[in-house]
């Protein structure tokens, strides 16, 4: 490049960056996609793949063409690839294979102008950044790989046909969520749905319908109205329970929702849902909706009021049998069918907001959900901005399944370094943020700090005293040594009076691996990965106040910092199955133990 083009470069950036912070940043998305009027903008799109970033200066959102014979123009959406929305792009074009850095896709759709109504672009979620531009106006960006969002475009839009284009970037930043460093693989692209959605001018943005924290028949909940017509007659019908409850919404869009009934509490035994109809003058969705209650009573955790034992697995978003992300119904039934089959009632989706169809199927099939943010390990607390990020975040991860009975826990953070500045300040404010959205389900932190000595295991964290559980990733047996006899293992919390869960432990496995020694830990045997497991269950019952337990994990995954030419392949092993869903000996443990607590 000569020197006047990279003068042009600098420009163009500039522009760009001047020009998103005068459009703005995205909405968080309105509540219950699958409720309203939607044309599915899914399909092929065509995609201009750039390494070097070059599009922004060739400003590819615009569209084009020659207007005479010695015009052209160094780029095209037209007779390039395609690539599959929603998907992740690295797993669709050997070009993309290890990408970490920009795609621009284009999408053209038909409108046909309603002034009575609104449109909005939402999108399920784009890993990492994305630009979003409708007919050459740059609309405003999204930073955050997990969580819907969504940008109105209702004076956007034009009669006829409309060019959306999208500049991903899947790029890791230090002062991103989560940062430079994470086991596991950074597949970016548009990779869940994507909407047109029509509502009326005054339209119902959100609702929060859902028991009262630790009452049996009472909702406490409210209903928030998006629009000019602010004020008005607000109603929860519930048919199946004969329930009409009728309220009226404030100059703010907000009204306030109680009422009582008799209600079949959901559970995983019971996995009950009604229909919920929420209706104002201007609009109305339906939902499925389950009532329960989730508390921790002294140190256990009760369902409907019982203890319960959370006999969970941890699960990553993908599909391994394409090794792929997962995104369609049919990933989560897969995944989710193994995990019942391993005896579970809870999956912890790690390590970031999984696709709404995994929250749901779970709920449908009476599996408990823990959500939780991509608050990990190496974040820069104290870098400006990462606490804004944080917040949104979790505002948008709680508005999407503040109304899944499913999800019982918000897990805001796994394995950050206690040593960070502004770290405990920022985590304790996002807890005490979580629980002004949501007081009814429990709220954790994952950690790891451990010590130990002669059998004696110590576990401390300022933290736990804003949380309802204690989340320990422990791993004895793999990255720490046995100390002495599981059985006789001893722990020191620094917090006594809290359910504990055990939400990692494992170690990795080949599956079919008969290289080596089955008591070397470096030959990644089935039998080294079962003794582990055998011994962590006579272990579970040293540990005080234990309410759950997670293992990692259900099933083998790509991480491409697991760099064993032989055994690992880019593959994090700790799977209970292989990539290819074979059960490994441990899975057959790990199965006896949850039936065993079963018959308890
Ligand atoms: C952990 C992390 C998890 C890792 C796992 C492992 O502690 O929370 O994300 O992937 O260890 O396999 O080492």
């Amino acid at each position: 490049m000569n020197k006047q083009n990279n003068l042009l470069l600098a420009l163009a950036l500039f522009l760009g960056f001047f020009a998103l912070s005068l459009s703005g940043f995205s909405q968080t998305a309105m509540q219950n996609i699958a409720g309203r009027n939607c044309i599915n903008l899914n399909g092929q799109w065509p995609v201009i793949i750039d390494p070097t970033g070059t599009g922004n200066w060739r400003q590819v959102w615009k569209s084009n063409v020659p207007q005479n014979k010695t015009q052209f123009f160094e780029y095209s959406f037209d007779g390039g690839p395609k690539l599959n929305v929603p998907g992740d792009f690295n797993t669709q074009h050997p070009d993309l294979k290890f990408m970490e850095g920009t795609v621009w896709y284009q999408k053209k759709f038909n409108h046909l102008a309603n002034e009575s109504n609104r449109y909005f672009i939402h999108f399920g979620a784009v890993n990492y950044t994305a630009d979003v531009y409708l007919n050459e106006k740059l609309l405003g960006g999204h930073e955050g790989g997990f969580t819907p969002f969504q940008f109105e475009i209702t004076n956007d839009l034009i009669e006829g046909e409309n060019i959306l284009v999208v500049k991903v970037n899947n790029e890791r930043h230090g002062d991103g969520l989560p940062g430079y460093g994470y086991d596991w693989m950074n597949y970016g692209g548009i990779i869940r749905d994507v909407n047109l959605v029509q509502t009326p001018t005054s339209y119902i943005d959100d609702y929060f319908i859902q028991l009262k924290k630790s009452i049996k028949n009472e909702v406490e909940g409210w209903v928030k109205i998006n629009g000019q017509k602010a004020n008005q007659k607000v109603e929860v019908v519930i048919p199946e329970l004969k329930i009409n409850y009728s309220t009226q919404s404030n100059s703010d869009g907000f009204a306030k929702v109680e009422f009582k009934g008799k209600f079949d509490r959901w559970s995983p035994t019971n996995p009950k849902l009604y229909e919920v109809i929420v209706q104002s003058e201007t609009d109305t969705i339906r939902d499925e909706i389950g009532f329960r209650n989730i508390d921790v009573e002294g140190a256990k955790i009760t369902l409907n009021g019982e203890p319960i034992f959370l006999k969970g697995i941890n699960i990553h978003e993908e599909m391994p049998l394409r090794a792929a992300k997962a995104y369609t119904e049919t990933d989560a039934l897969v995944l989710l069918t193994w995990a019942k089959e391993l005896g579970c009632n809870l999956v912890r989706l790690a390590h970031y907001p999984h696709n709404e169809y995994m929250v749901k199927m779970a709920e449908k099939m009476g599996i408990m959900v823990w959500d939780e943010l991509p608050i990990y390990q190496h974040i820069q607390f104290s870098t400006p901005g990462v606490e804004e990020k944080m917040d949104l975040m979790l505002r948008e991860m709680i508005k999407r399944d503040r109304n899944r009975a499913g999800v019982v826990i918000w897990s805001l953070s796994n394995e950050t370094y206690q040593h960070t500045a502004n770290r405990d300040s920022a985590l304790v404010r996002i807890t005490k943020k979580c629980r002004d959205l949501d007081n009814t389900r429990l709220i954790t932190h994952v950690i790891n700090s451990q010590g130990y000595n002669n059998n004696t295991f110590n576990v401390w964290e300022h933290l736990y005293q804003h949380c309802d559980v204690i989340s320990l990733n422990e791993y004895i047996g793999w990255y720490v040594p046995w100390q002495g006899k599981p059985s006789e293992t001893k722990w020191k919390f620094d917090c006594t009076d809290k359910p504990v869960i055990i939400s990692e432990f494992g170690g990795e496995a080949l599956y079919g691996s008969n290289y080596g020694p089955s008591d070397e830990a470096a030959w990644w045997t089935e039998e080294f990965q079962e003794q582990i497991y055998i011994k962590q269950t006579e272990m579970f019952e040293t540990v005080p106040n234990l309410c759950g337990l997670c293992p990692w994990l259900l099933v083998d995954y790509r991480s491409l910092g697991r760099m064993h030419p032989v055994f690992q392949q880019g593959w994090n092993r700790k799977g209970l199955l292989s990539d290819k869903g074979q059960k490994k000996k441990a899975w057959y443990v790990m199965k006896k133990y949850y039936d065993r607590l079963d018959k308890k």
